[in-house]
């Protein structure tokens, strides 16, 4: 087994395990999909084929990422976990000792050499070619996904640019607001490397915009990997097969051959359009702000293209796994550069940005303020607004264990760095955009080194008495599951984890 090779591969492989339901029934692409995709993302559902839709020959699959599940089976992995230790396994890779080891490293490396795309000369995303006037974005069942949305929106697309400096290759997931059948807004945010290439040019840079392309090069779009390196050589990596490219029609770009629907098309310097309202990942509508402006000059497809959208919105949404996926993907990067962060979580409650725990092995005084910087020094995470550092043992994803660390350790006065930097370019709450204050919250053990008191022991139990008790558990006549507890409150019980949350 391997990650599908193409939407198509991707959808038979989600129907095959149950986790797909074709939609026969007419559906609007205004607001109806959206509350049935919100309905089903809520309750962990399946993904969904729209066959009918309104308005469009074109069917629509949504929540292809929407379950954790569906998430790791994109990546033929059995956790993100293991997707990253593939990363890992070559970051950390060492000088070879003895003929395995060099047999293994020749291996690992070889994975790399394979992960560039390759190019070939016919592909199925040029089957129907579509110029000039013939080229229509009014084909495709484009969303309107929340009532005040200015649009409907392309949310699920790789837009594909080359920096006019350097012809390194850029692929990012930015949102295309409609704005008529050869025209879109093109959502470069002023942090994204998109909007860097096109700031390069001085005149017009060409754009491609892949729709529907396998789950892993889907994915690798919104991977926010440092400027130089190509997103679709992290696809190959990730998928194990490097990812085919064909030549565009009507641009100099090389576009992922098994892609359901192309767009190619320009964006002139300094032309740009109010792009929004749009219900963005905030949970909020993102006023109206300049973005540039896309044309299309050709569209080529499938000759049964299926067109590929996501909804965001006030968390959780499907874009939450997509999230995770980076979150875990990234973990041995970040550790190569802070390598006693032993691991981090961003809340999908905190739209990623807003929030992220770290758990560090704390060697000196104020290392957590050491790795609050270095957190805020380090690509996206630099748009991070607060941060909680907790110590080793600590589980960051256990968030009812975070906050006892923050509530039982923390000293205020003392323990709560606020600064300022950068933020997110959709952040609301600051002042003004872009720019702000930041926490940093130190929810680590301190002690005289720090110039605190002697930090008290945690309580425990001996393991002598533990392993008493689950000897003696069947004597006490109390039910075996309750053991299973071990003295801490297992994720199964619901109903008292509701308890505690109120
Ligand atoms: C569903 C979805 C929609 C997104 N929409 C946008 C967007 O409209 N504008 C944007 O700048 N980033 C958007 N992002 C985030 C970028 O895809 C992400 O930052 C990526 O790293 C950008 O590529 P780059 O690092 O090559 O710039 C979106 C991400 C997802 C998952
Ligand atoms: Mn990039």
């Amino acid at each position: 087994m391997a990650p599908p090779r193409d939407l198509r591969e991707w959808i038979d492989l989600l129907e095959r395990e149950g986790e797909l339901v074709r939609v026969e029934a007419e559906v609007d692409p205004e607001l109806e999909i959206t509350e049935i995709n919100d309905r089903t993302v809520k309750a962990g559902g399946p993904a969904l084929l729209f066959e009918h839709v309104k308005g469009s020959e074109l069917p629509l699959l949504i929540n292809q990422f929407g379950t954790e599940h569906r998430m790791c089976m994109a990546f033929d992995a059995p956790s993100l976990d293991d997707v990253a230790a593939k990363l890992t396994d070559v970051l950390e890779m060492q000088p070879p000792q003895g003929l395995i080891e060099k047999v293994r490293g020749l291996q690992k490396l070889k994975s790399v050499a394979d992960s560039r795309p390759k190019t070939v000369r016919s592909a199925p995303c040029q089957e129907v070619v579509l110029e000039g006037s013939s080229a229509s974005l009014d084909l495709l069942p484009i969303q309107k996904c929340w009532p005040d949305d200015a649009a409907p929106f392309i949310t699920l697309p790789a837009v594909i640019t080359h920096d006019p400096r350097t012809g390194t290759r850029n692929v990012g997931m930015y949102r295309m607001q409609k704005l008529g059948p050869r025209a879109t807004a093109m959502h470069w945010q002023i942090h994204k490397d998109g909007r860097a290439d096109y700031l390069a040019t001085d005149g017009r840079i060409e754009v491609a915009v892949a729709l529907g392309t396998d789950p892993v090069t889907t994915y690798s779009a919104s991977a926010p990997l440092p400027k130089h390196i190509d997103e679709l050589m992290l696809a190959g990596f990730l998928r194990g097969e490097p990812v085919e490219l064909v030549r565009a029609k009507t641009v100099g770009i090389d576009v992922p051959a098994n892609a359901e629907i192309v767009l190619e098309g320009y964006i002139q310097k300094h032309e740009v359009t109010d792009e929004g309202p749009f219900g963005d990942h905030t949970g909020y509508y993102t006023p109206p702000e300049p973005f540039p402006v896309f044309h299309l000059t050709a569209m080529t497809m499938r000759r049964d293209a299926i067109y590929p959208s996501i909804v965001v919105g006030k968390p959780p949404q499907e874009d939450a796994w997509l999230g995770k996926a980076t979150e875990r993907i990234f973990l041995p990067a970040i550790k190569m550069t802070v390598p006693e962060l032993v691991d981090y979580d961003l809340p999908v409650a905190g739209a990623f940005h807003n929030c992220c725990i770290v758990s560090i092995r704390k060697a000196f005084p104020g290392h957590a303020q050491k790795v609050m910087h270095a957190i805020w020094g380090l690509g996206m995470l630099s748009l991070t607004k607060a941060i909680v550092v907790v110590d080793e043992w600590v589980d960051v994803h256990d968030y009812e264990e975070v906050l006892f660390r923050v509530g039982a350790n923390v000293d205020p006065q003392r323990d709560v760095l606020i600064t300022e930097g950068p933020l997110d370019h959709l952040d609301h709450a600051p002042t003004r955009q872009f720019y702000g204050g930041k926490m940093g919250i130190d929810a680590t053990h301190k002690g005289p080194e720090e110039g605190t008191r002697e930090w008290p022991p945690e309580i425990e139990m001996t393991p002598e008495v533990k392993a008493l008790v689950d000897r003696r558990w069947g004597e006490y006549g109390i039910p075996l599951d309750v053991a299973a507890g071990n003295g801490r409150i297992r994720q199964s019980s619901r109903p008292l984890r509701r308890l505690l949350r109120r």
